[in-house]
């Protein structure tokens, strides 16, 4: 495995290359370019000017995260070919630039789902938490109202501005779209993309529903191990594979994550590693990466991955607020540079024992 940190690119992340640099756990960046908007061709020059500043600070770009797919191919309605004419073209850019790892996710209208960005634990630390009872409250339009108070000035990823001015039309888009048809949806972007996949050696990673359910009675697909063997098989091509994120699949209880991981062996390009605290089935926060504090034995998830031979990027997921950092919600330094320290120092452990 490659350790690796999220970054959202200088204009909007408060963390820089440099501290990045400085972790010294963390050798590889995943980005994006953080103002393209779904269905945008990404051009080679842009691709190449964010590849050079990765490398100017000593670190490189190790998989894109995400490139958007646009609402038109999720239901497969309007524009679809054109919009996946461009993602192909985006995906030969990133290829001849030699980035060979892409996370995207198939999520309709809401990528993923908080009703708090800053709850404050006994220690004063605030997290990111989901109740269920908060989410049967609000309606879905002013679900972003809710939560964008808490984003300490930045743009969340999948909450920007721009696309949810328009979710009253969004949910029309996919007011005929159930599971069935966004898997159809699915496979049709994804046979339609795996040529150039093939060609470059481009390893999708599909990221998985947050949560592994449906909100606001919108079809999720990526929820549990059954769909996506399902996705997996309905175009059986090692490049389409997934993110494993234990933090997404994890909200589900009813979902093994280790069992999870060995049965992926071979198609997990990428993993998020993340620990949640449960305080009942459908209250949960998002804890420190530690197993103590949380539901997830963080040990089995790291060893099943390095059980798998799991060579692909990790990053440590969304951390905690702490030490007074003001910074995206989930996405400051400090947390996720221990988070970062404390899978390594099992994979070191795991390593060693196995040896
Ligand atoms: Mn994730």
């Amino acid at each position: 495995m490659e350790m690796t940190m999220r970054w959202y690119g200088s204009e909007f992340d408060t963390v820089t290359l440099k501290q990045i640099r400085q972790i010294r756990y963390v050798t590889g960046i995943i980005t994006t370019l953080y103002d393209k908007q779904p269905g945008e061709v990404w051009s080679r020059e842009e691709i190449r000017a964010l590849k050079e500043e990765v490398e100017a600070s000593g670190l490189h770009i190790s998989g894109i995260e995400s490139v958007n797919i646009h609402d038109d191919i999720k239901t497969g309605k309007g524009n679809r070919d054109l919009y996946i004419d461009n993602y192909i073209e985006t995906l030969r850019n990133l290829g001849e630039e030699d980035i060979h790892m892409v996370c995207y996710n198939f999520m309709p209208v809401f990528d993923w789902t908080r009703t708090e960005l800053a709850r404050v634990r006994p220690d004063g630390s605030t997290v990111l938490a989901y109740t269920q009872e908060a989410v049967d409250r609000l309606v879905p339009e002013k679900m972003f109202e809710s939560i964008s108070g808490e984003m300490n000035g930045t743009v969340m990823p999948g909450w920007e501005p721009e696309r949810m001015a328009h979710v009253k039309e969004l949910f029309e888009m996919y007011s005929d779209i159930d599971e069935e048809k966004l898997f159809g949806n699915l496979k049709y972007f994804l046979e339609r993309i795996m040529p150039v996949c093939n060609e470059y050696d481009i390893r999708m990673a599909i990221h998985p529903d947050d949560p592994a359910w449906s909100v606001f009675g919108l079809p999720r697909i990526i929820t549990n191990k059954e769909n996506i063997q399902r996705m997996m098989h309905m175009v059986d091509d090692a490049h389409n594979g997934i993110t494993f994120c234990s933090g997404s699949y994890g909200t589900n209880l009813n979902n093994d994550l280790p069992d999870m991981i060995r049965s992926l062996k071979g198609r997990i390009h990428f993993a998020h590693v993340r620990n949640l605290k449960f305080n009942s089935e459908d209250d949960f926060e998002e804890a420190t990466h530690l197993s103590a504090d949380g539901n997830f034995d963080m040990y089995e998830i790291v060893k099943a991955l390095y059980d798998i031979g799991f060579e692909g990027p990790i990053r440590p997921d969304h951390g905690r607020m702490i030490w007074d950092e003001v910074a995206m919600p989930g996405y400051g330094l400090y947390d996720r540079a221990l988070g970062a320290a404390y899978i390594c120092g099992l994979w070191e452990a795991i390593e060693k024992s196995e040896r």
